[in-house]
């Protein structure tokens, strides 16, 4: 693998370190096949939203981590351009809210499993993290969906009442609210399925997300449930950004 040799004073240093972080991922096994696909997606909606976090986008990262502070059975689900990208952070999320974090991948082989599951441990033993990690031995079913990616772990995402799922795919959210949870996305595609069909939905950067979430919970930020909260209205605000920041030059 090349060297990472970017210095911090380039303007895209932050895109060429997401990448190095993927690249050097796929590399160890974690990432599935399409993973960088899905990630240039990603990162041509950032370009267009200003590769920032927004005000909306901060308001919707406040709710929900006002709902899973609230929640009786929270969880941290996460595949392998999350765990990549932002593993560690939600790792610390996960340990406040004291809450399990469950691998839950769409492209499921055991092998990327164990691979993310190692991964995981690993950061756990080198910063002292305490969390539980689910997802080796998946024991039950989102309800409504067929295949492999029903599989989940009863104690993790089968009980959960809020679930905190980054890039998840339009019909597994789907499944996930109509079991009654409050589930809660990051996509920075405000028109995906997923976006639409979410409780809370996070326009913005894997990456900015679980910073941010580490910061309010270490600066103590007093944040509490927004219930006028209307996620279409706030993914319309990131159309509007979009929209705007495409007609200027
Ligand atoms: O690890 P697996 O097997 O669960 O597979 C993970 C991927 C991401 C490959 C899989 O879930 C997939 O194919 O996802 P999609 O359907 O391409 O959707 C990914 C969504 O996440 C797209 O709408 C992207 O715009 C968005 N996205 C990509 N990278 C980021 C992102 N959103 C926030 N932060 C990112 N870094």
């Amino acid at each position: 693998m090349v060297e990472f040799t970017a210095d911090p004073s380039h303007p895209r240093y932050a895109s060429l370190l997401s990448r190095h972080k993927l690249e050097k991922a796929a590399e160890q096994g974690l990432l599935a096949e399409s993973a960088l696909i899905a990630h240039g997606r990603g990162e041509a909606y950032d370009y267009l939203l200003g590769e920032h976090t927004s005000d909306n986008a901060r308001e919707a990262t406040e709710n929900a981590l006002a709902h899973l502070k609230a929640a009786k059975r929270p969880v941290i689900s996460i595949n392998g351009n999350t765990t990549a990208l932002a593993g560690y952070e939600l790792l610390r999320v996960a340990e406040f809210l004291n809450c399990p974090l469950e691998v839950n991948i769409f492209y499921r082989t055991e092998q990327r499993i164990n691979a993310l599951l190692s991964h995981l441990e690993n950061i756990k033993s080198k910063h002292n993290i305490d969390v539980e990690i689910f997802g080796r031995e998946p024991n039950s079913r989102i309800t409504g969906l067929k295949g492999p990616r029903a599989k989940c772990c009863h104690e993790g995402i089968f009980v959960s009442d809020v679930i905190l799922v980054p890039l998840e795919d339009g019909d597994r959210c789907e499944a996930l609210v109509s079991m009654g949870k409050t589930v809660i996305v990051v996509d920075l595609n405000p028109l995906s399925r997923s976006s639409k069909k979410a409780s809370i939905t996070i326009v913005d950067e894997i990456t900015r997300v679980a910073k941010n979430m580490v910061n309010m919970i270490e600066n103590h930020k007093d944040i509490e449930i927004n219930i006028g909260f209307d996620n279409l209205k706030n993914l319309q605000k990131s159309v509007n950004i979009i929209a705007s920041n495409y007609s200027e030059i």
